[in-house]
């Protein structure tokens, strides 16, 4: 009986060694410690123990500290299922994956400007055009205002008046006969019954000949500009202010000295060069300005800039004929890169008036030109030749300069030009305080 109960004490330590032993084999069967962040409780650990140890307390605290950290959002929540296996979801956050993806076009298919604005883009901001346009305003606006000013009827002499007035203001012959025939029109409309009228007719009659704004865009890699006009015009200092305006942008500009007429035309592009970080292509003085820009076009192929902007000069060393000189230059810029240069502005100076315009006919006879820039509006009364331009040349003007800073060579916006042109008392005031605040 003793030997009976020894056998079963013994067999009884046996069973208790074998459960003692046994925990740690089923122990080491689990995934190593490694594999347990793809589980969903994985962050949990020891954390997990205690919560099962008093969940009551635990719910009723704040959220630890990492929870928020490592639980973002929709994103990762939809995640957690995918790692899982779950199909629904899996399909369900896959589904929204690609959207931003698809939506980026893809790199190679973007090697060129999509028109993109040339510059910063224009501000509307008739405050600082209504400043340049004071002269012009304080011209044949005030003498119009004078004209309209205690009258309760305008009839057919007004008319009169106001054409004496615009054809003294180099609003031009052609363009005052456009404005006048379409006041007829109005007054016969029984349109023009007081000065408001009259004023608010002028307004829209301006803006009708003016149109819509026609802005300078990249349009290649590089896009060549071209600016051409007579000595003195402002070509120089339009390319300065441009390269401002593109730099700015953040786009590498290229300057091509293309007026070898006197040494002091390069230093002054170097000036602008050397000022806004722009690289500058030049040659000897009196050397070919063809070649020269020819030159720059191909360097900024090569460097990958974004823009060339081509000096010219107003007049010439050699009895060459300055249209046959630019003339060229155009062909051979355009062999240095197919269809460049992409734009050929002409640069008129305001303060000449209609004698600008007739610069500009001679201009248009022998070179194709794109657009206009017309400078120095600050220091003229003149600032009406913007209509004959639109009206008689049929051109857009791109630009107009109205001071020597780069931040005053602005994009043209015909609302923003009538706006200023014909600004009242009250906005004039307006602005007059602003500046003085
Ligand atoms: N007030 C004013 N001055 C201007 C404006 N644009 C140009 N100028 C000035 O006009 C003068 C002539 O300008 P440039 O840029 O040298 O003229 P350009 O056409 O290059 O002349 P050339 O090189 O001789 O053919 C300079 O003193 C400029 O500062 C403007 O919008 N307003
Ligand atoms: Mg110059």
């Amino acid at each position: 009986m003793t030997i009976v109960w020894i056998l079963l004490a013994v067999a009884a330590v046996a069973v208790v060694f074998f459960l003692m032993n046994k925990k740690p084999d089923d122990a080491a069967a689990l995934p190593p410690a490694d594999d347990k962040p793809k589980l969903p409780e994985s962050g949990g650990g020891s954390k997990a123990k205690e919560k099962d140890k008093g969940a009551a307390e635990f719910f009723d605290r704040p959220p630890p500290k990492e929870v928020p950290k490592t639980r973002p959002q929709a994103a990762t929540v939809k995640a957690t299922p995918v790692a899982l296996g779950g199909p629904s979801k899996d399909e369900s956050s896959d589904a929204e994956a690609p959207k931003p993806v698809e939506s980026k076009p893809p790199k190679a298919e973007k090697p060129r400007f999509v028109e993109e604005d040339f510059g910063k883009p224009m501000v509307f901001d008739p405050a600082t055009v209504r400043k340049g346009l004071a002269k012009t305003r304080g011209g044949f606006i005030a003498r119009l205002a004078d004209l309209f000013r205690g009258r309760k009827e305008i009839d057919p002499s007004v008319l009169r008046d106001i054409e004496e007035i615009l054809l003294s203001s180099d609003v031009g012959v052609k363009t005052t006969q456009v404005l006048l025939a379409r006041l007829h029109e109005r007054l016969e409309r029984n349109e023009l019954g007081d000065e408001e009228k009259v004023w608010a007719a002028l307004r829209e009659e301006a803006l009708a000949i003016l149109g819509t704004p026609g802005r300078l865009k990249l349009k290649e890699k590089p896009t060549v500009v071209l600016l051409v006009g007579v000595n003195g015009a402002g070509k120089t200092t339009t390319i300065g202010k441009l390269a401002s305006k593109l730099q700015a942008q953040g786009k590498k500009v290229v300057l091509g000295a293309g007026d070898t007429f006197r040494a002091a035309a390069v230093q002054q592009l170097e000036v602008w060069a050397e000022r806004e970080g722009a690289e500058i292509v030049k040659g000897k003085e009196g050397s070919d300005p063809a070649a020269v820009l020819f030159d720059a076009v191909e360097k900024a192929k090569a460097s990958g800039a974004d823009v060339v902007l081509c000096d010219t000069a107003g007049r010439l060393q050699t009895k060459t004929n300055l249209m046959e000189e630019l003339a060229k230059v155009r062909r051979t810029i355009g062999k240095a890169l197919d269809g460049a240069p992409h734009e050929t502005l002409l640069v008129l100076d305001a303060t000449n008036g209609q004698n600008a315009l007739q610069q500009a006919r001679l201009f248009m006879e022998k070179i194709e030109l794109t657009g206009v820039v017309l400078t120095k509006l600050d220091g003229t009364a003149k600032g009406g030749v913007v209509l004959a331009i639109a009206e008689e040349l049929k051109l857009p003007v791109r630009y107009i300069g109205i001071g020597e800073r780069a931040e005053d060579l602005r994009e043209f916006d015909p609302a923003e030009f009538v706006e200023a042109l014909f600004a009242s008392r009250d906005a004039l005031d307006a602005g007059a305080a602003e500046s003085a605040a």
